[in-house]
């Protein structure tokens, strides 16, 4: 592979190339277009085809890391269309991520709207019983029904905890008392408004070994990341969201991670750009050692 050839008009894969050889591949990145139960604006079945026509632009290289992490094999596979009805769609999802942890390969699920990440993170429990998620959000989502459905976008987290799973939500600013009251003592919430009184490293210990790490893109602040269908003032800038991001990468065994709720603006190309910066950063840090030491 030349790093140098223009991969902007390539192939709709993640970073405009193809996967030579999708079997080595180390990463799988898995687009869920899937949008039933969103609440207000509508748009975020666009995100995945977005964020991987973005990301034909980044840089193959991370300067950060400094390592190429499409080195690690990072193939695109086709677009999921799970079923409309949530809780089918939470199989389909479960099924498709089993086959690629199957396959000893990372999963990076784009959506769509969050209720996809129900379905990985169930998979990734049964292979990692000791599994904890990390949560990016405005939004608790921590409630029990809404809209009339157990597996609406606002349930995720709720779902996510009854099942035994240790939860730490980070960037929120957003929820309701019933929820709040209800997980008491079940989970970590990380608020944006007290950022300067939590670190990363609470944030790690908070987690288990095993993590999953689930981003809602409207954990950004507004300004960072507009194109989202329920903005809330007062969320995470690009660094902050990266310090925290790094260590859990590597001091603990993330294993798999999403990225949801991109509602591409037509207008506005800055944010899908972010979305797309972001999963080449997560890949990034999940492979940087195995990278470095094979050099
Ligand atoms: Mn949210």
């Amino acid at each position: 592979m030349k790093y140098s050839k223009l991969h902007s008009n390539g192939p709709l894969a993640f970073l405009g190339s193809e996967c030579e050889n999708p079997s080595k591949a180390k990463a799988a990145v898995l687009p869920i277009p899937y949008e039933e139960t969103a609440s207000y604006a509508k748009g975020t079945a666009e995100g995945p085809a977005a964020i991987i026509a973005a990301s034909r632009e980044l840089e193959y290289y991370d300067d950060e890391t400094g390592t190429t992490p499409w080195d690690a094999g990072i193939n695109t596979l086709p677009e999921l269309k799970p079923p409309k009805n949530p809780a089918k769609m939470a199989q389909t999802v479960q099924a498709a991520v089993d086959k690629i942890l199957s396959a000893q390969q990372f999963p990076v699920m784009l959506g769509g709207e969050h209720s996809i990440t129900i379905g990985a993170v169930r998979v990734a429990k049964k292979r990692f019983p000791n599994l904890s998620v990390l949560q990016f959000d405005a939004h608790a989502d921590l409630r029990d029904e809404y809209d009339g459905s157990n597996y609406s976008h606002a349930c995720t987290l709720r779902r996510v905890i009854e099942d035994g799973i240790t939860v730490a939500q980070v960037g929120i600013r957003s929820t309701d008392r019933e929820s709040l009251e209800w997980a008491q003592g079940k989970t970590k919430i990380f608020w944006a408004r007290n950022k300067s009184n939590w670190s990363a490293a609470d944030v790690l210990a908070a987690l288990t070994h095993d993590v999953y790490v689930t981003f809602d893109v409207d954990a950004f602040d507004p300004s960072i990341m507009p194109a989202t269908g329920t903005p809330e003032p007062g969320g995470l800038l690009w660094d902050e969201t990266l310090a925290i991001l790094k260590p859990v990468f590597s001091q603990k065994n993330v294993v798999g991670c999403d990225v949801t709720e991109l509602l591409p603006l037509k207008e506005m190309h800055a944010p899908t750009f972010t979305a797309a910066k972001l999963v080449h950063k997560m890949i990034a840090y999940k492979f940087e050692r195995a990278l470095r030491n094979s050099k």
